[in-house]
Order: structure tokens, then sequence, then C-alpha cells
């Protein structure tokens, strides 16, 4: 080890190492998995700087990441402790370096992984690389002068779209705009970094601050840009921290670097308070919790290369696209060649849209579409490692369909089924491998929503549900494990915070109020209006099927019975708890809707009383956490944060909110709790305290707690 190296690895703690390529220092960042800038990362950093600018046997500096990734930004589970040397200073101190700093990228590039390279003088990335400030995502802004010097690398307009957004670029759109200086082939990265740091010695350039770029040209074009990236920013209703972004690079535009810098700090410790970053990250982390299935790292799932999908209807043609999209081979399956066609098409429609709304070209629509078989025969399914059935939902139907698929699949196939509430054990009976049944439970649109839950029945085997989360992960899907119950996690939370909603209906409250109420809280659309959207009809014909198992003590609320036997659907008939135009928009209340709601009160002997937006909104969220408690206390979720999971990415809970069991830890469980009494003085049976509800709230304990 030369004198240099010797000197720096006294310093740093292993997580970077340092290496001497003649004349050029390699400092390499190494923190696993994703060279996340710990306090101790910091340090040995800063360190390693150091020495190199202080060591005349160095004339230039790069700096990189070992395994997939250059770096996954600041530490997220540091926030909020004492962590070492700033990130901001660090980044001053690499880019106020006299000898050049080239970094070069590779995997995951992003906030204060980007801000490290952006400090860098130079920087090089393999084609893949992917480059971003996300930060809003986690309700934060980059606070490492990555709101200062983006603007002036790439415009104000391009950085504000980028940190707003959060979305990243690619290694060869990052070329293009200026935001990197070369692309290289993955396998040469080092070795390419180094000549290029060579380079930069022997031209005689040295250091090339971003501080000093110029990007930010003032022409009424640009102008007319940034005022539209702000409009975009300033739209996102109800998030804190775009808004610090656009004030962040206004002063960029306005104030010399430094004082830039110290706006940013202010702006980024506001970001760092607020409830909503605590929030962001938790669904973050809850997210990565939830795809990690206990015991199931030591199972290794085969490949999975063709599914196939029985039914052609909306769900299996969600379902199709999905697979479609994310690689795999798909036999759709149904049993009338006019389904097949009528799926067919709708698949061809989707990506004839995506491909006009330039989202993919037409060789991607083409290779997608050659991946898709149809067939009418079951004996196509031979060729199939996994069977996803989507038909209607009908225990009868399903059993029967399960027994004709285990007879035509090959011997170790998966067979999955893509119910919403029926009970997966009962549907295998009479299986001869009920080891290879599982739920895989997918949310409409297929394609677009992320939730996937794999619900595990008591006979599946490791390998079975193993392979149900690597599909889910493949297809880039948020999977949750769910246990048997009717409706699983989420619809049965659902049945609940919906009853919930019919019950203050009867009681006074008018089903536009708690629309209204429900969407100022975050959520995109209020329960009446989903039902409207979804056809009344639908939830009629379930509560039909299910009126024989009602409670007859539990009050009843028959409004959404009555509009259905008018014919009122919703959009479909242009008249629900809303009026349409034909084209199913323009919504607006149903002015005869007040009449079937006297009726109804009167039947029932109510006398309507004043609801608040706030007395709605603690009876729908009582309604959706009590449920959530019981869930967990029934073992259907692992864990509260696989319900918030559910709930953030299959019901449109607002994911600032960070789910309904952060959002009862932050109001405190003792109020929801003391809530859920009052309300029960007067309607005990629904109201009925879930016992780990009480039992967390009378230690003091919080649904947190159980997370760990
Ligand atoms: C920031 O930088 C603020 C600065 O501007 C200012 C500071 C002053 N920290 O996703 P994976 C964990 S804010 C700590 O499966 P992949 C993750 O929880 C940050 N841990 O890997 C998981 O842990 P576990 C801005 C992190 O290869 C493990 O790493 N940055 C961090 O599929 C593997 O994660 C971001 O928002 C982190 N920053 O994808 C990027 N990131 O194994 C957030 C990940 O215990 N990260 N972990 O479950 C990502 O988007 C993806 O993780 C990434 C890798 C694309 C990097």
């Amino acid at each position: 080890m030369s004198s240099f190296t010797q000197a720096t690895a006294a310093n740093s703690l292993q997580c970077v190492h340092i290496s001497r390529r003649d004349r050029i220092a390699v400092v390499e960042i190494s923190n696993p998995p994703v060279n996340a800038l710990s306090s101790p990362v910091k340090q040995a950093l800063a360190d390693a700087i150091d020495s190199a600018v202080n060591s005349s046997e160095i004339a230039a500096i790069v700096l990189t990441g070992a395994g997939k990734h250059f770096c996954g930004g600041a530490d997220i589970r540091e926030f909020g402790q004492v962590t070492g040397p700033s990130l901001s200073t660090l980044c001053t101190q690499i880019e106020n370096s006299t000898k050049p700093v080239i970094a070069a990228i590779k995997g995951s590039c992003l906030g204060g992984g980007l801000e490290l390279a952006l400090a860098a003088h130079f920087r090089i990335a393999v084609a893949p690389a992917q480059l971003g400030l996300p930060e809003v995502n986690l309700g934060l802004m980059p606070g490492a002068g990555g709101t200062q010097r983006l603007p002036r690398l790439v415009g104000a307009a391009r950085a504000l779209d980028m940190m707003v957004s959060g979305r990243s670029v690619k290694a060869s759109v990052a070329v293009q705009i200026g935001l990197i200086d070369r692309v290289c082939s993955d396998d040469v990265l080092q070795d390419a970094a180094v000549q290029f740091a060579n380079e930069i010695i022997q031209s005689g350039q040295c250091v090339r601050r971003s501080r000093d770029a110029l990007a930010m040209s003032d022409t009424d074009q640009s102008r007319v840009e940034i005022d539209q990236a702000k409009d975009i920013a300033l739209a996102k209703k109800g998030l804190v921290s775009p808004a610090k972004i656009v004030e962040a690079v206004q002063a960029s535009l306005e104030l010399p670097f430094e004082k830039g810098l110290i706006k940013e700090r202010e702006l980024f410790s506001e970001c760092l308070e607020s409830p909503q970053r605590s929030a962001l990250i938790h669904a973050f982390l809850a997210e990565k919790a939830a795809s990690k299935m206990p015991g199931l790292s030591v199972v290794l799932p085969t490949p999975l290369r063709t599914i196939a999908v029985i039914g052609a209807g909306t769900m299996g043609v969600g379902i199709s696209i999905a697979l479609l999209d994310a690689g795999y081979a798909v036999l759709l399956l149904d049993r009338e060649q006019a389904y097949l066609e009528r799926g067919l098409n709708a698949i061809a429609e989707s990506y004839r849209k995506q491909q006009e709304r330039n989202r993919i070209s037409a060789e991607v629509k083409a290779e997608r579409l050659a991946r898709l078989a149809c067939h009418i025969d079951y004996s196509a399914l031979h060729g199939a490692d996994l069977i996803i059935e989507a038909v209607f939902e009908d225990m009868a139907v399903k059993k029967e369909l399960l027994c004709q698929l285990e007879k035509a699949c090959k011997p170790d196939a998966i067979l999955a089924t893509n119910t919403s509430y029926l009970n997966i054990d009962e549907m295998s009976e009479g299986l001869d491998h009920p080891e290879r049944v599982i739920g895989i439970h997918f949310f409409s649109p297929a394609n677009l929503m992320k939730l996937v839950e794999v619900v595990v029945p008591e006979k599946a085997d490791q390998r079975t549900v193993a392979i149900a989360f690597q599909l889910a992960k493949s297809m880039k899907k948020t999977p949750v494990r769910a246990g048997m119950c009717d409706g699983f996690i989420g619809n049965r939370m659902l049945a609940v915070y919906r009853e919930a909603a019919e019950l203050m209906m009867l009681d006074g409250a008018s089903p536009y109020q708690i629309d209204e109420a429900v969407r100022e809280f975050g959520f995109p659309m209020g329960p009446f209006q989903v039902v409207d959207l979804a056809g009344g009809d639908i939830s009629w014909a379930t509560r039909k099927r299910k009126a024989s198992q009602r409670d007859p003590r539990l009050r009843y609320v028959s409004v959404a019975d009555k509009l259905c036997e008018r014919g009122w659907f919703g959009q479909k008939t242009g008249i629900g708890y809303y009026l349409y135009d034909k084209d199913g928009k323009n919504a607006r209340p149903n002015p005869e809707l007040e009449d079937v709601l006297s009726e109804v009160r009167a039947e029932a002997g109510i006398v309507p009383k004043h609801f608040t937006q706030q007395t709605i909104i603690d009876h729908y969220l009582a309604a959706m956490i009590n449920e959530g408690a019981n869930v967990v206390h029934q073992g259907i979720a692992l864990r509260p944060s696989d319900v918030d999971v559910t709930l953030l990415n299959g019901y449109g809970f607002p994911r600032y909110k960070g789910g309904p069991m952060w959002y009862a830890d932050s109001v405190g469980l003792e109020r929801v709790l003391a809530n859920i009494a009052r309300y029960a003085e007067t309607d005990p049976l629904f109201w009925k305290p879930s016992d780990l509800l009480v039992e967390l709230a009378n230690h003091g304990r919080s649904f947190s707690d159980l997370n760990r």
C-alpha cells in the first residue's frame, strides 16, 4: 500500500475503499445495499478527499460506488438523529477541491448521491445509470446544494421538472442536457473514469465547478418554461415540499450561490420537520418490508417464463398487459372465441394508445403483442409455469375451473386465483395438489395499480408463496401478504369504512358532504363517487348474495338498494348519488336523492344530526383503523405497516399521511379509542373497539411498535 492509501485507510471505517491508479485516487463508497450516505460514510469520504487533496502523489480523484449503485442518497434511517459531517459541507469540500474530482456513476445516483456527483467537477456514467433527485417522494427536497447546482447545469425549468416530479433520467438523456459529460459502457466504468481524469490532467484543465456554470440564460422562452414548471409544482395539492423546491430554485436564479445554499438549508429543515416527511419515509420503508415475507429468503423460486391468464374480461386483460409489460410470454384463455377476440382487441388498443402518447415505440408494441397467444383449448396450458384465473367471482365456477386447470397444466405449475374475497382453502378442496394454489389479487386496472395481495391459503407451500412474491416483484408491483378471510386485507376494511359512511348518511350527513370531507383529507374520490363510478349494481348484487349472512341486529342502510331499485346505477345510467352528462362527466348532486334519504331516515326513526368535516373524517378513519387493528390481530396482515401499504397502494389513502395505522399513531391511539367509545354509545354493535387497539392504547403503545 502506498503512503497515500495507508494514511486514508487508517481513518476510514471500511465503508469507503481507497485505491490508486498512478496519480489518480479512486475513492469508492462501500455501504451495501445502496451505498447510502450514513454518518460513517460521510466522515470517511471527507477524510479520503482531504488526504487526496493534500497528497503530493495524487493529481485527480475518481469518486465511485462499490456494487450495483453509485449511491442511493442520504441515509433515510438517520433523519432526525445527529449525523456527523453534513452532506452539504462534504459537497462543498468536494467542489472546493483544487484537484479535479470525477464522479464515475452506475446504477442509481439519487438524492444526496446526485448531489455528490453535482459537486464533483466532471461526471461520467454507464448507459443504464439513473440520475435523479427523488427527495420529493419522501416529503423532502435536495438539501446538499442540489437545488442550486442542478439549475446552473441544466437550466431552471428542467431542474424544477426533475425535482418536483422526482423522476430520474438515464445517462443517455443526462449527457444531452449537460448533467454529465460522458457515457461509457458498463464493464469499463472505472478505466474510463481514470482515463478521463488523465485527459483532464494532461490538458492542463483543472477544476470546473457547477456553481460557476451558466445554463440559466434569461430568455423569454426559459421564463415561460420556468413559470410552467412552477405551476405544476404548486398544483401538487396537499404536499409541502414542491412549493419549497420552487422557492429554492427561485433563489438559485436570484441570489449568489452561497446565499442560495443558506436558503436551501432553511427550506430543507422545514421539510425535515414536517409530518409529511416522516409519513412518506414510513410509506417507503413499509413497502420494502411488505415485499419481504419472513422465511421466504431461504426458498429459491423457479424462474417463470410463460404465464396463462384464464378469462379475457377486464381483469384478465389488465393482468395480461401487466405480464406482457414485465416480459413474460402470456397465454390468454377464454371459453368463447368472441370473448377472446374482445380481450385481444382491448390489449391491442391499450398498446396503440400508449404508442400514440409516445410512451412506447412501435417496436416495443409489436414485441409485446408477439408474446401474447390466445386459446380456447386448455391443452395449451401445458406450456405455462403459472396460471392466473380471473373468471366470474363465484365459488362453484372457480372450484370447477381449478379442477380442470390442475388436470391440464404441467405437474409443478402454480395455480393462482385472482378472487377478491372468496375462501381459497375451500376453492382448492378436492385438488390433488392444494399446496400449489395461491391467491394473487390484482387491483383494477391491473396494468396500472401497484398493489397485489398475495393471499396465502393454509395448504400453500413455501415455494408457491415465494413464486407469487417473485412474480409480483418482477411486475414492479407492491406485494403484501394477506391471510384468509372475506375480502382479505383491503376489501375487508373497505366494507367497514364504506358502511361507516353509509351510517353517517343515515344519521344526517349528505353523501356530498362526506365525499368532500374524504377528498379534503386527501383521497382522490369520496366513497359515494366510487360507488357511482364502479356501478351501484355491482355492490347491490353482492349485498343480495350476502343478505342471509347479515347480522339482523346491525343497522342496515337501505339507501343504496333504493337507488338501484330505481335503476340508478351511477355513471353508466347517468344517475346515481350524482347526475351525469351522457359521457359520464359533469357530476352534480342528484336533486331527487334528498327524498330517498328522508324516506329511509323516517323509516328508521332518525332525527338527522349535524356533521362537520372533522367529525366525518373522525368516523371514517376510526372505522378504517379499528378494522385494520382487527386484521392485524387476527394475523390477516403480518404487521400494521402492511395494512398501510395496502390502503396506500390500492385504496387511494393519501401517501403523505402514511396510511391509516401510521395516521392513528400520529393522532394518538387513545384519541381514536375515545372516539370509538363515544360512537359506541349510540351504536355499540358497529362500533365495537378492536381488542388490539384497546390493548395498545391502554399500555401507551403504538402500531409502529408492532412493525419493529
Ligand atoms: C436525500 O438524499 C436527502 C438529501 O438531498 C439531503 C440531505 C441533507 N437510505 O429499493 P431496494 C434501503 S433523501 C437508507 O430494495 P433496489 C431499502 O430500505 C434520499 N436505506 O434496492 C432497502 O432496505 P432493506 C433520496 C435505503 O436496488 C435496501 O436499501 N434517495 C436508502 O431495488 C434495498 O433497497 C432516495 O429517495 C436510503 N437512501 O433500488 C432513493 N435507499 O433491505 C430511495 C434504499 O432493509 N431508494 N435503502 O429493506 C431507492 O429508490 C431504491 O432503494 C434504489 C435501489 C433505486 C436506490
